[in-house]
């Protein structure tokens, strides 16, 4: 199987597989198979696994996250089973079986998952499916079968793979959710989120770090020429109620983002597009009112090619199609530019690129210390390996190595609002967050001397912890996050430092 090499795994990450090794050489065979898949997740790519309602729009995202229309969005044996989009060559289909057996069956023709699979639903664990798109180099994309389906199994998938039923959290591989939905939240998605959420290791206390929603379909809201006004008011209500669960919600036209993603607007489209826009403006609304209409009307172009665009753009796409083309747009690269705007899946794309994959070390070594905390409970391992594990992961958890960890946690609540400090220590905490260098981690320009970097970061650190003396508690916590960061930086400085002058000193 195709995985990054064990090189690329980042700095924390690190720490915890250091962890791993320890648990491995205790030479105990339930800790080595217990620990075995928290190791192997933390040398792959993040696992994002996307979840919601049945039919809420998941597989679209999935394709127009992938780039191409693998997931099947009509009902086939495949959208009952969980199914990972990952890196690899040479692509195909592996069909993990519950008996833990892996067979392997080639894509379509059309490089999509085969209707069926040859063997009964019943006996598959899940799918994996190895594409050569690039965007899954940084990501794995996990589809789930929809929340809520009248078949209960179907649902539990979900809830088991993503770690959230119960006592099977040692089992999930996922290590950040996209949470769906389309125009209502149902308790059966709280309740997973909420489950995922304290299996991942987040805080009561603490804002969401791995989870974001999307309210899908935002295009089928309010009115067809501009259903955003609507859109963003529900998203902005999801985003309040689900505030414990998820960092918030973007409305995105889903359908319209996945056509765009996969080249699905060709050049005789945008033709047909043309030639339906000399239409008086009156006909044209007609025409939008509804499939039907859009098929059946006395219109320059085939009922074929008119189904086709109804099925890939939707009245919102064909009406953001008309006023491109109204607007002087000529040929399908203009009108897809029209389209990649209208469905706003930039924001989708900022938070995939920025919350998780930028994070993605910080997101795998905290689900694997999650896992690793809930294995310190499982009867299933001996009393002294559970003890070891506990005060293992505890001392990680509170080591300067980790402490990064504890920043990003930092960095979240106060872009979440929750907590507010004054403006240049929030650009200070972020800095000393998310960023490498040292003195890029101070706000000063690359190349900075030792010195001045080790000044700057004992005037922040007082900075940090002067204005946490008259600071309420909340802002206190945080404030002393970014004092211990400049202190641990100061340290790492110090060492840098002797460590120069050992080597000038021997050359
Ligand atoms: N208009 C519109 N239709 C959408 C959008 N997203 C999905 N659809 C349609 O909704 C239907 C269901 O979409 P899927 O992506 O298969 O939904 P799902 O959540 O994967 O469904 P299950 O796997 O069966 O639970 C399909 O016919 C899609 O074309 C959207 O943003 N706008
Ligand atoms: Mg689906």
């Amino acid at each position: 199987m195709t995985g990054p090499a064990p090189g690329t795994v980042g700095p924390l990450s690190a720490v915890v597989l250091r962890i791993c090794d320890q648990a491995e050489r205790r030479g105990v065979a339930e800790l080595r198979s217990a620990v075995a898949p928290v190791r192997a997740a933390l040398t792959e790519p993040l696992r994002v696994a996307v979840l919601g309602s049945v039919n809420a729009g998941k597989s679209t995202l999935v394709n127009a996250l992938v780039g191409r229309s693998v997931a099947p969005t009509r009902a086939t044996e495949c959208t009952r089973l969980v199914t990972a989009y990952r890196y690899g060559h040479p692509e195909l289909v592996e069909i993990h079986l519950r008996s833990r057996e892996i067979r392997r069956i080639p894509l379509t023709r059309a490089g999509t998952l085969p209707d069926e699979l040859g063997v009964p639903t019943e006996d598959v664990d899940h799918l994996e499916v190895m594409l050569s798109q690039q965007v899954l180099r940084t990501l794995t994309l996990v589809d789930t079968p929809g929340l809520g389906s009248l078949n209960i199994e179907t649902s539990d998938r979900t809830a088991e793979f993503i770690g959230a039923s119960g006592g099977a959290a040692v089992a999930a591989t996922v290590d950040a959710v996209i949470a769906v939905f389309s125009a209502d939240i149902r308790t059966v998605e709280t309740d997973v989120l909420r489950r995922f959420r304290a299996t991942s290791g987040g805080g009561p206390a603490q804002s969401p770090v791995n989870a974001f929603g999307v309210l899908s379909k935002a295009d089928l809201l309010g009115r067809i020429q501009d259903p955003w006004p609507e859109a963003e008011e529900l998203a902005g209500d999801f985003s309040r109620r689900l505030s414990d669960q998820l960092a918030g919600v973007a409305p995105i036209a889903g359908l319209l983002a996945e056509t765009v993603a996969v080249g699905g607007f060709t050049e005789s489209d945008a033709d047909a597009v043309a030639a339906l826009s000399t239409l008086p403006a009156a006909e044209r609304r007609a025409l939008l009112r509804s499939g039907e209409h859009f098929t059946g009307r006395p219109a320059p172009v085939s009922g074929q090619v008119r189904d086709r665009l109804w099925c890939r753009l939707a009245p919102y796409g064909l009406s953001v199609a008309f006023e491109a083309v109204d607007r002087g747009a000529h040929g399908a690269a203009a009108i897809t530019a029209a389209l990649h705007r209208a469905s706003r899946v930039d924001a989708l794309h900022e938070r995939v690129t920025g919350q998780f994959a930028r994070r993605a070390d910080a997101l795998k070594a905290s689900a694997a210390l999650a896992r690793l905390e809930h294995l310190a409970f499982d009867r299933t391992l001996a009393r002294p390996d559970r003890l070891w594990l506990a005060d293992t992961v505890e001392a990680a958890r509170l080591s300067p190595e980790l402490h990064r960890l504890i920043e990003l946690q930092a960095v979240i609540e106060t872009t979440a609002g929750e907590v507010t400090l004054p403006d240049r220590l929030t650009e200070a905490l972020l800095a000393l967050a998310e960023r490498d260098d040292p003195a890029d981690r101070l706000g000063l320009a690359a190349g900075t001397a030792p010195e001045a970097s080790a000044r700057r970061a004992r005037e922040l650190s007082d900075d940090f912890r002067l204005f946490a003396f008259s600071a309420a508690p909340r802002e206190q916590r945080i404030a002393s996050v970014g004092h211990r960061a400049c202190q641990l930086l100061l340290d790492q400085l110090e060492r840098d430092r002797s460590v120069g002058s050992t080597l000038g000193a021997s050359s």
